[in-house]
C-alpha cells in the first residue's frame, strides 16, 4: 500500500492540518498534511519546534553563515535525521517541490518573477511520516547559475554543502536530460577540490575523492515539465533506465561532449545509488503556473500529480538516515555541528573535510558521554544501595552492575575516541565516584552502630558512675555487664561495614575504667588480678588481629572489584572496536563493490582505458580487505594491552600498585 493514502486518512487530526504558513496565509490542502498526520501525538521533539521553515545557512554578500536560531532548533532535535536536500539551477521550481514534500502549498517561499527567490540554504524540520522516532529536515537551496550573482564559486559551495549535509540529494532540472543539463551539473566535477574525506589524504596517488563513494548521500534526478515519451530504441523504459542510458559515456573528441562526459563519470563515481523521477507540467496554464502555490489541487494534472505522488513516497520510504563513515548516525544536534564545521572550514579558506568534521562532532559528544554515563551510575547506585550496607562486598556487587551499565551508555554514545581518552575519564570519575560511596556507607554504619552502642550501654555507664562497681566482687560484675552489652551488640541487625571497629573503639574507651574496678576491686588477690589483667589484654589483642584480618579481605575486595572492573571496561572496548571493525570492512566492501561495478560497466561501454584507471582504488581497497580480515588477533590484544595500561594510570591509588596484575588479566580477556 503507498503510504500516502494510509497518512491521508489520518491527517484531519493534525495539528499542522490548519496552521498559518510562513506567510501567514492558512492552507489545509487534502495531501498537505502528509507527513505529520499520524505523528502528533509521536513526536513531540521536532513538532513543537517549526511551523514554517528557516534559513540554516545564509549566504549574504557571498559570504556564508550558519543561522544561530536554526541552530538552536536542530540543537534540540537529538533524534537521527533524514535529510532531503534539493539543488539546481534556479527558477526552476525547487522550492514547490519541497513544499510537497512538506505536505503544503506554502513553506519554502516560491517566486514568479525571473529573479531567483530562495538565498543559502533553508530548512524545515517535521517527525518522519513513516519512521517513528526519525526526524526528516527538508533543506531547500539557492538555485544555481544566476547571472545577477557576482562570484560562481558561491554556487559550489552551495552544492557542496547540500552534498555534504543531505542524506538524499535531489538534482532539479527542467523537460530533459540532455547535455546541457549536464553541463549545468559541473559543481559535481569540482567536487574533488571542494571536500575532503581525510584530513591527511594517502601519500600514494588514489585520490582522496574515491572515499567519497562511503559517506556521499543517494542521488535523485528530478525532471520537471518533462514531455517526452519514456522510450529508448522503441521500447518503453523506466525512469531509472532513461537517467542511466543518459549517463553512460559518449565516445568521441568534441570537447563538448568531453565536457559533460565529465559530470556523467563523477556521478557514477560518487553516487552508488541513483533514482529518477520525471514530472510532467503541473497544469497547462500559465497564470497558475506562475502561481503554484495558488493552484488548487483538483485543477492539476493528473499524471503530475500522480508521479509527485510517487516521488513523496519513494522518499519517505527509502530515503535513508543520515549517516557520516562507519555508520555514525547523524542526529538533529550532530548535522547542527556539522553545518557550522563545513562553514568555517569554508570561510577559512580551507576546504570541508569529512574527518575533521567527525573528529569536532567527537570532541563535543564524548565529554557529554562521561558525562551521562557518570550521572548513570550516580543515580543507578543512588536507587539500589541502602546504606549501610551489611558487608563491602554487597556494595561492590551493586558497584560493578552499575558501571557495568555506566560504561555500556559511554559506548553508546561515543566514537572515535581516540587513545581511549575519555574512556579514560570515565575510570577515574567512577572510581572517585565508587569511593566516596564505599565512604558514605562507613560513616553510615558508623553512625548507626555508635547510637546503637550507646543506647545499649546506657545502663553500663550508668552503673560506673554510680560506683555499683567499686565493691568486692565489682570487677566480675563489670565483666558481666559489658560481655551482656557485646551480646545484645551483635543480635542488632544492618550494622554494617564498621560494627566491629565500632566495638573495637567502645572496648578500647572502657580499658582505663576496667583497670581501676579491677584494682580497687578487694575480692581478687594480686595473682588473680594479674591474671585477669593479661586476659583481658590477650582478648583485646585477638580482637584487633580480627579487625586487622577483616580490614585486608576488604582491601582484597576493593582490588578484586578494580580487576573487574579493568576487565569489564576492556570487554566492552574489545567489543566497540570489533564492531567498529566490521563496520569499516562492510564499508570498504561496499566501496570495492561499487568500484568493480563501474569498473566492469565501463569495459562494456567501450572505455578501456577509464576502466583499467580504477585499477588502482581497486587494488588498493583490496588489499586494505585482506589485511583487514587477516589481522591478526595480536593486532587487537596490543591496542587493548596499550588502552588497559592508560586505564591503570587513570585509576587512583592502590590499584596502580597492582597495575601489573591487572594488564595481565587484561591480555586475558
Ligand atoms: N513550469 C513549471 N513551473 C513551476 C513548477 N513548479 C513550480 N513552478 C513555478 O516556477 C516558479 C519558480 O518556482 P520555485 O519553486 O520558486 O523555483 P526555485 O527553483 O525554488 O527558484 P529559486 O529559489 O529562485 O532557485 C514559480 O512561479 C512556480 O509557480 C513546475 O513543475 N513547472
Ligand atoms: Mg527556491
Amino acid at each position: 500500500m503507498s503510504v500516502i493514502p494510509a497518512m491521508l486518512s489520518a491527517c484531519k487530526n493534525s495539528p499542522f492540518h490548519e496552521e498559518p504558513d510562513a506567510g501567514g496565509q492558512s492552507k489545509g490542502r487534502a495531501s498537505a498534511a502528509l507527513h505529520v498526520a499520524a505523528s502528533a501525538t509521536r513526536y513531540p521533539e521536532s513538532e513543537s519546534i517549526m511551523m514554517a521553515p528557516i534559513c540554516l545557512v545564509e549566504n549574504q554578500k557571498e559570504q556564508l553563515t550558519v543561522n544561530s536560531k536554526a541552530l538552536q532548533i536542530l540543537d534540540k532535535i537529538s533524534q537521527p535525521v533524514v535529510v532531503v536536500a534539493i539543488v539546481g539551477i534556479y527558477r526552476t521550481g525547487k522550492s514547490y517541490l519541497m513544499n510537497r514534500l512538506a505536505g503544503k502549498n506554502h513553506g519554502f517561499p516560491l517566486g514568479s518573477t525571473v529573479q531567483s527567490e530562495t538565498k543559502g540554504i533553508w530548512m524545515w524540520c517535521m517527525p518522519h511520516p513513516t519512521k517513528p522516532n526519525y526526524t526528516l529536515i527538508l533543506l531547500d537551496t539557492e538555485g544555481l547559475g544566476d547571472v545577477e550573482k557576482g562570484n560562481p564559486k558561491n554556487d559550489s559551495w552551495i552544492f557542496a554543502l547540500a552534498v555534504l549535509l543531505s542524506s538524499c540529494f535531489v538534482y532539479n532540472s527542467m523537460s530533459t536530460i540532455n547535455h546541457q543539463a549536464l553541463e549545468q551539473l559541473h559543481y559535481v566535477t569540482q567536487l574533488t577540490q571542494l571536500i575532503r574525506a581525510k584530513s591527511c589524504p594517502r601519500t600514494d596517488e588514489v585520490e582522496d575523492s574515491s572515499e567519497f563513494v562511503s559517506f556521499f548521500p543517494d542521488f535523485i534526478w528530478a525532471v520537471r515539465d518533462f514531455t517526452l515519451e519514456l522510450k529508448l530504441n522503441g521500447h518503453p523504459i523506466t525512469e531509472d533506465e532513461y537517467l542511466e542510458n543518459a549517463l553512460k559515456l559518449i565516445p568521441g573528441k568534441n570537447p563538448k561532449l568531453q565536457n559533460s562526459n565529465m559530470p556523467r563519470e563523477c556521478i557514477r563515481h560518487f553516487f552508488p545509488k541513483r533514482k529518477c523521477f520525471v514530472f510532467d507540467r503541473p497544469t497547462n496554464d500559465k497564470q497558475y503556473l506562475i502561481h503554484m502555490d495558488k493552484l488548487p489541487e483538483e485543477n492539476m494534472e493528473r499524471l503530475f500529480l500522480r508521479q509527485s505522488e510517487n516521488f513523496c513516497s519513494y522518499i519517505f520510504t527509502h530515503a535513508k538516515p543520515k549517516t557520516l563513515r562507519e555508520g555514525i548516525i547523524v542526529t538533529g544536534n550532530r548535522l547542527g555541528t556539522l553545518a557550522v564545521t563545513y562553514v568555517d572550514a569554508i570561510n577559512s579558506g580551507g576546504v570541508p573535510c569529512l574527518e575533521n568534521a567527525v573528529t569536532t562532532l567527537a570532541q563535543r559528544e564524548n565529554s557529554a558521554a562521561v558525562q551521562r554515563a557518570a550521572d548513570h551510575y550516580s543515580q543507578q547506585m543512588a536507587q539500589r544501595v541502602r546504606f549501610p550496607t551489611d558487608t563491602l562486598q554487597e556494595l561492590l556487587d551493586v558497584h560493578m552492575a552499575c558501571e557495568r551499565e555506566a560504561i555500556a551508555v559511554f559506548m553508546e554514545h561515543s566514537f572515535k575516541d581516540e587513545n581511549q581518552e575519555f574512556q579514560r575519564k570515565l575510570v577515574d570519575t567512577i572510581e572517585k565516584k565508587k569511593e566516596d560511596f564505599v565512604l558514605q556507607n562507613e560513616e553510615a554504619s558508623v553512625k548507626y552502630c555508635q547510637a546503637e552502642l550507646k543506647r545499649l550501654s546506657e545502663h553500663l555507664t550508668e552503673s560506673i558512675l554510680r560506683g555499683i562497681f567499686s565493691v568486692p566482687g565489682g570487677h566480675n560484675l563489670y565483666l558481666e555487664e559489658k560481655k551482656q552489652v557485646e551480646q545484645n551488640y551483635k543480635l542488632v541487625p544492618c550494622k554494617g561495614v564498621k560494627a566491629d571497629k565500632v566495638l573495637w573503639d567502645f572496648l578500647q574507651s572502657q580499658v582505663v575504667v576496667e583497670e581501676s574496678i579491677l584494682q580497687s576491686d578487694r575480692a581478687l588477690t594480686a595473682g588473680e588480678k594479674a591474671i585477669a589483667a593479661e586476659r583481658s589484654m590477650r582478648e583485646a589483642a585477638e580482637k584487633e588481629q580480627e579487625l586487622l584480618r577483616q580490614k585486608q579481605k576488604e582491601q582484597q575486595q576493593i582490588m578484586e572489584a578494580q580487576q573487574r572492573s579493568f576487565q569489564e571496561n576492556i570487554a566492552q572496548l574489545e567489543k566497540k572496536m570489533e564492531k567498529e571493525r566490521e563496520n569499516l570492512l562492510r564499508e570498504h566492501e561496499r566501496m570495492l563493490e561499487h568500484k568493480l561495478k563501474v569498473q566492469k560497466e565501463m569495459l562494456i561501454e567501450g572505455f578501456e582505458k577509464k576502466s583499467e584507471e580504477l585499477n588502482k582504488e581497486i587494488h588498493r581497497l583490496k588489499e586494505v580487505i585482506e589485511s583487514a580480515k587477516n589481522e591478526e588477533p595480536s593486532v587487537l590484544s596490543r591496542i587493548l594491552d596499550t588502552a588497559g595500561n592508560m586505564m591503570i594510570v587513570a585509576l587512583p591509588g592502590a590499584a596502580k600498585l597492582f597495575g601489573v596484575g591487572m594488564k595481565c588479566l587484561g591480555s586475558q580477556v
